[in-house]
């Protein structure tokens, strides 16, 4: 039996897993721990020190393993002087610092000018924008979050490509560094450090860190975009599958062999992410369960698993808001912006914790239905089926609305597809697996999956969706 360690950051709760291969794919939870953004002096931060502290505590509880793999959310990053030394706490990519930069760079460059380096969609928070609205003084180099987790492990400096990828700053045909754009708009070519490879050796523990958790191993660059360690852990057969990764966000689209770059791909915002293996990870952001975090933090008290009962039997399609309003983005009272959101489209808004719940949950699946459709479109993909993985993977009402919604089945689990992922790149680095598809079949073979036919019920859906 091999194991490994994953450790796996996403924006709403940390975790430490040891996976123990033999045959099957084995995870069990080390350490979990609680993640959000912490409000000083008026810009959102990660506790980026306490997150730290946190993987030391699960990597100390996991126990030896033959290497670890660090994955999580994108675009946010931390600045190095140049002795090494954090300047300044990671900035939340939910701060509003960026307000217009976007804007001012597609007037600089020109929006079609940087869809064709990068294939990114245009987010407030792409790297590239926070890099602009940051003060660099000082700054030597600029760390991905797993890229400055892993140095705080090894003391080694390097930029893991999927999540480069994320930054505006790669060239999507290339997948190098897209240089002379960040030199046109002033960002220091030295702040960016050598890319890294999915299965690349990332150091060795320092010995202090080694001390500290009682036990040695490598460092693996992984997949470390949290997304794309999930796509890569699909446990799908064939090509013609949609999936949604979904928890904070949903991330939703298709696995294409090369970038979509067309006027039509970049007008509907979609994005080419780099995926394991050259394959290019075709999707659109869609807000996800933020929308329901928030909702729960306003309505203190309240149990997911009571308000989910209750949400199925709440009236169909009484309201429904486009979940991917800006004005969603930011944390606060989400319950009053989805209420006024209603009100702007002339519809009532929902007056209990279930009734804005059922509301959420049928506009997260409005949202799914519009990206998976406008992927197949755009790329010219054939889907048989939606695979959808991640945390929402467990909110059975969610996945049958998304499988009536897409008027597609829908395949649900795994719930931790990041870290499958992020396992068995480091598995197959040390020659335990092979390709793409023996890690996708040994993850079906792994975790029961759960199959939602879609209701039939389509013409609903399409009034729905025609309301947005
Ligand atoms: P992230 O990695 O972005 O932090 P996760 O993939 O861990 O997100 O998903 C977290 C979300 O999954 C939660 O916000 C919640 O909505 C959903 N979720 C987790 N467990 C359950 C459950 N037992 N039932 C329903 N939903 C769940
Ligand atoms: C999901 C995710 C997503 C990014 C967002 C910032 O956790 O990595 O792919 O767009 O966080």
């Amino acid at each position: 039996m091999t194991r490994f360690a994953a450790v796996d950051l996403g924006a709403s709760s940390g975790r430490v897993m040891l996976a123990e291969l033999s045959g099957g794919l084995r995870l069990t939870e080390a350490h979990r721990f609680p993640n959000g953004p912490v409000r000083v002096a008026g810009r959102l931060h990660w506790d980026i020190l306490g997150l730290y502290r946190e993987i030391l505590a699960g990597l100390r509880a996991a126990g030896p393993v033959s290497s670890i793999g660090v994955d999580s959310w994108a675009v946010d990053y931390g600045l190095l002087d140049e002795s090494g030394a954090l300047l300044g706490n990671p900035v939340h990519y939910r701060d509003d610092r960026t307000q217009g930069v976007a804007e001012h760079v597609a007037a600089q460059v020109g929006a079609a000018a940087l869809y064709e380096t990068s294939g990114l969609q245009v987010l407030p928070f792409n790297t590239l924008y926070q890099l602009l609205a940051d003060r660099l003084d000082g700054a030597a180099t600029m760390l991905l979050i797993p890229d400055l987790i892993g140095y705080w492990l090894t003391g080694e400096l390097g930029a893991e490509v999927t999540n480069a990828s994320t930054t505006g700053l790669l060239d999507v045909r290339t997948r190098a560094w897209a240089l002379p754009l960040a030199e046109r708009l002033g960002l220091p070519a030295g702040l960016f450090p050598p890319l890294r490879q999915p299965g690349e050796d990332a150091g060795g523990l320092r010995p202090d860190v080694a001390a500290e958790i009682g036990w040695s191993a490598p460092v693996r660059a992984v997949a470390s975009h949290d997304t794309a360690s999930a796509v890569a852990a699909v446990p799908a057969s064939g090509p013609a599958f949609a999936y949604i990764s979904c928890g904070t966000w949903s991330l939703a689209g298709v696995e294409l062999p090369g970038p979509v770059l067309t006027q039509e791909s970049r007008a509907a915002n979609f994005t080419n992410e780099a995926g394991v293996d050259g394959t290019v990870r075709y999707l659109r952001n869609v807000m996800g369960l933020w929308l329901l975090q928030e909702c729960l933090r306003a309505w203190p008290g309240s149990d997911l698993r009571e308000l989910l009962k209750a949400a199925a039997g709440e009236r169909p399609f009484a309201a429904v808001v486009n979940p991917d309003e800006p004005v969603f983005l930011p944390p606060g009272d989400m319950p009053a912006r989805i209420a006024a959101e209603c009100r702007r489209t002339g519809q009532r808004p929902p007056s209990s914790p279930a009734a804005f719940t059922r509301c959420v949950l049928e506009s997260l699946a409005l949202g799914h239905r519009l990206a998976v459709r406008q992927a197949m479109e755009l790329s010219g993909r054939e889907v048989e089926v939606v695979h959808l993985v991640g945390g929402g993977s467990r909110n059975e009402l969610l996945c049958r609305l998304t499988a009536d919604a897409c008027e597609l089945p829908v395949v649900a689990g795994p719930a931790e597809a990041t870290t499958f992922g992020n396992v068995l790149v480091q598995a197959r680095a040390a020659g335990l697996v092979s390709d793409l598809e023996e890690m996708r079949s040994l993850v079906a073979a792994s975790e029961p999956l759960r199959r939602y036919e879609p209701s039939g019920d389509g013409a609903a859906w399409r009034e729905a969706a025609a309301r947005l």
